[in-house]
């Protein structure tokens, strides 16, 4: 079902560990989709509107007279919307909501000399596109995640695509655009795919072109969102989901292996790794995955996503190494129950968002703890950030300088730009204090 990869004696201490290598993401090739969806691109940027239906007829199987969803589908969805759904969706924005606000901080002023000031202005991206996957059930949590934290931000315009759905005479799903009705969101279009991504970019008839595009997607949603990089600002590239555990004896097997199974019915490309020191937990985590795993509704597609490369439980010396080996995974999703989860905690660097202890698994993550859940994968959490009211703020530098403050610095610009060989640079300072002479 899940392979083992034994570490235990294998590693002198205080080196890392690749399990990057030990244990490889699944193959998920976005140079090979680029080829399919570049023509594609193209083709919007040409013809626009035109291209987009033709697209959407093709690759949707349905056809779309009108790719703005009319206000009143927008309505319907709502007051259709299930009364559970609806409060666990506005409980849910409640929280992303509150944890936007408190970290979107506020301007810096600083003085580094007197009379010179440099201020740095949060500014918000102006126009925003949000892509949404279409599907049997397309994740409503994931609007929520990616609409709120731009709101907070102050994004003034912004736009949502989603495929057509036949089953919903060419509109996007209903409970994603009751989620748009619930957030105030209005315009959105019935379109997806290579073509939803390129419509955004470029703009075509009634949609004007955005600055940044975010939302997740299949490998051609992720393809195009790298081809269409030169003309708009990207979120990420999301690969398949991945959580990573670390665990000891004071683990309960049980919820471990539904924490692990949670993430793998997302794809079967999905990662899900333990990490233990602990042989009893790893055999007793095995066990409860031979019970829990053909319960589970998509049973076929867990077992594949735990089967695969990408999947293992791994035995460690200790916690120690355990946490260096999850800290080099860098997993979108690290959860840590260990007698001292919280200290360990402050150990990790490397990984998309952290969840600390027994009580904070990656399901609540996905809707209710206020975090955000669109986050980087594949080894990604290395070097970038989750998707944060940040994400839809730009940091802009005011430079203002008063004629003594920078009279008094003048001549270490002349120097620089000498020793650069840009004398025009020193020239458009010294020019100012010629007269003086
Ligand atoms: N775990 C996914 C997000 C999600 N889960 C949406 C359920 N719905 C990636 O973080
Ligand atoms: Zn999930």
């Amino acid at each position: 079902m899940i392979r083992r990869v034994d570490l235990r004696g294998r590693v002198a201490a205080g080196e890392v560990l690749n399990l990057q290598a030990l244990v490889p993401r699944a193959v998920f090739d976005v140079e090979a989709a680029l080829d399919v969806v570049r023509p594609i691109c193209l083709d919007v940027r040409h013809r626009g509107l035109e291209a987009i239906r033709e697209y959407g007829e093709k690759f949707d199987h349905v056809a779309v007279a009108e790719l703005r969803v009319p206000a009143e589908a927008l309505k319907t969805a709502l007051e259709e919307l299930d009364p559970e759904v609806r409060a666990a969706l506005e409980e849910s924005i409640r929280r992303v909501r509150e944890v936007s606000m408190d970290e979107r901080g506020s301007d810096v002023e600083s003085q580094p000399a007197p009379g010179g000031r440099v201020t740095q202005r949060l500014v918000p991206v102006q126009r925003v596109g949000l892509y949404v996957p279409g599907g049997r059930a397309p994740l409503a949590s994931s609007v929520v995640m990616n609409v709120v934290p731009a709101q907070v931000a102050g994004v003034t315009s912004l736009a949502l695509a989603s495929p057509p759905q036949k089953e919903f005479g060419g509109l996007p799903h209903p409970t994603v655009l009751a989620v748009c009705a619930m957030l105030g969101i209005d315009e959105v279009y019935a379109m997806g795919g290579a073509q939803a991504i390129a419509g955004f970019a470029y703009g075509f008839e009634g949609c004007r072109k955005v600055n940044l595009i975010t939302g997740p997607g299949n490998i051609y949603v992720v393809a195009a969102k790298r081809f269409v990089q030169s003309e708009v600002g990207i979120d990420s590239e999301a690969g398949p989901t991945e959580i990573a555990v670390l665990a000891d004896d004071s683990a309960n097997a049980a919820h471990v292996a539904a924490d692990l199974i949670s993430q793998a019915e997302h794809d079967p490309m999905a990662a899900s790794v333990l990490v233990t020191p602990s042989e009893t937990l790893a055999a007793a985590v095995e066990a409860e995955l031979a019970i829990q795993v053909p319960q589970t509704k998509h049973h076929e597609r867990v077992a594949e996503a735990l089967g695969g490369q990408q999947s293992a439980v791994v035995l460690v010396d200790d916690l120690d190494q355990g946490t260096a080996v999850v800290d080099a995974y860098a997993a979108e999703h690290l959860e840590i129950q260990t007698v001292d989860a919280e200290e360990r905690s402050l150990q990790i660097s490397n990984a998309g968002a952290v969840f600390v202890g027994g009580w904070s698994p990656v399901s609540l993550g996905d809707y209710c703890a206020g975090s955000n859940h669109v986050l980087p994968t594949a080894g990604c959490a290395c070097h970038s950030s989750g998707l944060s009211v940040r994400s839809f703020l730009k940091a802009m530098h005011v430079v203002n300088y008063t004629r003594e403050a920078l009279q008094e610095v003048a001549g270490h610009v002349v120097a620089l730009a000498h020793a650069e060989d840009l004398p025009a640079h020193g020239a458009a300072v010294s020019v100012r204090f010629k007269s003086e002479d």
